[in-house]
């Protein structure tokens, strides 16, 4: 059934233990894949430390420094997928970044250097990592990347992130279409709320967590590991028919109107 074995699978955006990237990770080891991870780098090593260690139990075969901003560090990430796994099977995308000052307040007063950071971090990493993936996935392949549900509607505060996500969500229609007759797929996890490094920087998101818990079908949030289920299943043959999707990963709470 769920089997990754054979695959090769590189995961950006771990951080730490309540990354989403982390479920992810751990859920495609347990169903066999032999995994890449990547890590932002900083100037003290300290997030190479972090992360090193973190995924250490996974047997990582690759560990590499990917700052999406620079365009050599892809370059050699990739470079060194295609000499030591051959080929690649799943490419994990799960970052996003914009200025703090820029998720609250008023949305028109975001700045241009703002929005083009936000978007050059949350959105065009995943053209440019799609592109220099697809020479690589020569067996086909499955790309996955994480949007909200801020991308489709106007939730306060998420702001340029917003425009990030509606864009990213855009992109993986038009990478489906173009990388599909190489039967790669390309499908996005819209995953609810959860506290994570990124998320509980941000003011009131445990208020949002909350509703959410009165809200949602579910009448809780998910956790990253359920996130990591669905990747799997994205990830894996049992999804084969699917791709240029948006996967709800939310307890319902996007069917609900009240
Ligand atoms: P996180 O802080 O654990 O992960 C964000 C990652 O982005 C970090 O690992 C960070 O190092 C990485 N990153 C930032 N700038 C980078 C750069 N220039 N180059 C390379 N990596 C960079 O937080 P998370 O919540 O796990 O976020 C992961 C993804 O999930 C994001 O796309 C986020 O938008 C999405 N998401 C999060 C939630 C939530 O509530 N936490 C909900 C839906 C979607
Ligand atoms: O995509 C996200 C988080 C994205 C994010 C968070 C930060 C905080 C720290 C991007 N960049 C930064 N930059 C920082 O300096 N989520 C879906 C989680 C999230 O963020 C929100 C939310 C939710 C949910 C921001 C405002 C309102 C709701």
């Amino acid at each position: 059934m769920l089997n990754l074995t054979g695959k090769n699978a590189l995961v950006t955006g771990i951080a730490n233990n309540r990354s989403i990237a982390w479920g992810i990770a751990q859920q495609l080891h347990k169903a066999g894949a032999n995994l890449g991870i990547t890590y932002l780098p900083d100037e003290r090593g300290k997030m190479e430390k972090k992360v090193a260690e973190l995924v250490e139990p996974l047997n990582p075969s690759l560990f590499l420094p990917c700052n999406v901003q620079d365009e050599d560090q892809i370059k050699s990430t990739f470079e060194t997928i295609r000499e030591q796994w051959g080929k690649l099977d799943i490419l994990i995308h799960c970052l996003a970044f914009a200025s703090k000052d820029d998720l609250s307040g008023d949305f028109s007063q975001t700045s241009r250097s703002g929005f083009n950071t936000a978007l050059e971090i949350s959105t065009y990493s995943l053209v440019q990592l799609s592109g220099v993936a697809k020479p690589l996935m020569t067996e086909g392949g499955s790309i996955v990347t994480l949007t909200y549900l801020g991308g489709v509607r106007a939730i306060p505060n998420y702001n340029v992130m917003g425009i990030a996500k509606a864009g990213l969500e855009m992109s993986v229609r038009y990478l489906a279409a173009e990388l599909g007759p190489q039967n790669i797929r390309v499908n996005a996890i819209s995953a609810g709320p959860i506290r994570t490094l990124a998320s509980s920087a941000v003011g009131g998101i445990l208020d949002m967590i909350h509703h959410v818990e009165e809200v949602a079908p579910l009448r809780r949030t998910v956790t990253q590991l359920e996130v990591g289920n669905a990747a799997a299943f994205l990830c894996s043959d049992l999804s084969s028919g699917i791709t240029g999707q948006i996967l709800y990963v939310d307890a319902g709470y996007e069917i609900m109107g009240m």
